[in-house]
């Protein structure tokens, strides 16, 4: 299989990433579909590698969504929901507050997540300004799943965003990671979500008002096993085979 990584740029800005796990004989193809995904860029990168072994994961965690007549009635939501998975209240609102206030140190967005100790809230991701990728993900029958997500009611152009973020939610849990909050860097796009084992996969709309161009992920995790964890997020391909 080949692991395809596109990123883009506008001045400095990251605005747009996507990855596929293929066999080789889809990669013109697939190159084609993800170098029409930004809307504007001024640079962009194409990573292609080898990768030889392939886990799986039978079922992607299951989806919910709940719709909010403000940012905050929203984030008291999200805050609620990461309760439920251990998160407690105060890291929850330091994970929003960074989101909100851009969590790169020098300013704006990080191309990476943020890892956030579950007990004390200190960042232990080993380059801030980068922050932890998740690569290495995508579904085994990319096609089928779109048909069963189109069949459930929801559209383009938002069901490869769903597609990619459950794809990389889901992957996370699966390597360790508690919990996660994420919102899209797009100034147009304000959906957001929290996730976790027991939670599912929990889209959350309004996360921010339209027109912020600042957005980003958290995961809470636990200082215990950190190294293994990032391997697993960064080096572990795998493919999923099921909503
Ligand atoms: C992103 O754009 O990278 C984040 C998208 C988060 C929400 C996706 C969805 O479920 O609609």
């Amino acid at each position: 299989m080949l692991s395809l990584r596109m990123r883009a740029e506008l001045k400095g800005q990251h605005v747009s990433g996507a990855e596929r796990l293929i066999k080789p004989d889809a990669l013109q193809k697939t190159i084609k579909e993800l170098i029409k995904r930004p809307k504007a860029y001024d640079k962009m990168v194409i990573t292609l590698e080898r990768v030889e072994e392939i886990n799986t994961i039978p079922k992607a965690l299951t989806i919910y969504s709940y719709d909010f007549k403000s940012v905050e009635e929203a984030h008291n939501f999200a805050i609620k929901s990461l309760l439920k998975e251990g998160i407690p209240e105060d890291i929850a609102l330091e994970a929003l507050n960074t989101l909100k206030r851009g969590a790169n140190p020098k300013g704006g967005n990080m191309r990476g997540a943020v890892l956030m100790d579950i007990h004390t809230g200190e960042r232990l991701e080993p380059d801030k300004e980068r922050g932890i990728r998740t690569v290495r993900v995508d579904w085994k029958d990319r096609q089928e799943v779109k048909r069963v997500l189109r069949e459930r009611g929801l559209k383009k152009p938002y069901l490869e965003r769903l597609l990619d973020a459950l794809a990389l939610a889901t992957k996370n849990i699966h390597c360790g990671v508690i919990a996660e909050l994420c919102w899209s860097d797009d100034p147009d796009y304000v959906t957001g979500y929290v996730a976790g084992k027991n939670l599912g996969y929990v889209r959350i709309k309004p996360m921010k008002e339209y027109g912020v161009p600042l957005g980003g992920r958290v995961y809470f995790v636990r200082r215990e096993g950190i190294e293994k964890l990032i391997e697993c997020l960064q080096n572990r391909a795998v493919l999923i085979e099921n909503l």
